[in-house]
């Protein structure tokens, strides 16, 4: 195939067309990589995301210029919790709960502060933002309709965090067919060896979900291009 672009990659070298390529930015929100928000209400210490935005900054401005198609997802609920199953709003023991007001408004609902996608990588133009209920950007979104509406195939995914949304997503998206090549240094995870091990579990067994490379390996297949 003439457009296809190739990147170094675990397993094995992943091609891709960037005319049916979308790039994913999942869940970069203030609720996950800030202060008083949704991630720091479970325990963790959300510092630890923070490596990804520089390089994902790199990533999202290539993939731009490049013409292809970039679309963010959000994980939150609507202000009266209605999508929010009680089983989620239950769980564990945070220091806030979904919903609860929280220094940078309610915690992972809709329309508040906290829930928006941080500056650093917000939106521009016509960029789609994906609001979902749930950890998968497949679960009870539009996405799959959007993607196959736009003839994309393959997906190159950012965000975080890599053993939870990313992970949920990716597995969604491969057993719908899509072709995922996860960027290592623009996925995070509050756990050091959550990222490592989720990394792997991707790229294992022949690519069982899909494939692993760093962003620069992916900037360089778009810039042989140009
Ligand atoms: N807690 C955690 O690691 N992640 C989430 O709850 N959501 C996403 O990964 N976006």
């Amino acid at each position: 195939m003439a457009d296809q672009l190739l990147v170094e990659a675990d397993p094995y070298t992943y091609g891709f067309d960037p005319a049916h390529t979308a790039l994913l930015v999942i869940d970069m929100q203030r609720d996950f990589v800030e202060p008083g928000g949704f991630g720091e209400t479970l325990g963790n210490d959300v510092t630890m995301l923070r490596q990804v935005i520089a390089p994902l900054r790199e990533v999202l401005t290539a993939t731009r210029n490049a013409g292809m198609t970039v679309i963010h997802t959000r994980e939150g609920h609507l202000p009266d919790l209605s999508d929010c199953p009680p089983a989620k709003l239950r769980r564990g023991a945070p220091s806030l709960r979904i919903g609860d007001p929280g220094p940078k408004g309610r915690i992972l609902v809709r329309g508040e502060y906290g829930h928006d996608i941080i500056d650093e990588l917000a939106p521009t133009g016509d960029e789609l933002v994906i609001d979902k209920p749930g950890k998968g950007a497949f679960y009870a979104t539009d996405l799959d309709r959007v993607l196959r509406d736009k003839d994309v195939r393959s997906l190159i995914v950012t965000g975080v965090t890599t053993e939870v949304c990313v992970h949920t997503t990716v597995r969604e998206a491969n057993d719908r067919g899509y072709e995922c090549l996860v960027l290592s240094d623009c996925v995070g995870s509050y756990f050091p060896e959550f990222q490592r091990h989720g990394l792997q579990m991707i790229a294992a067994q022949g690519g069982i979900f899909g494939w692993v490379a760093p962003s620069g390996h992916y900037l360089k297949a778009l810039e042989a291009r140009s």
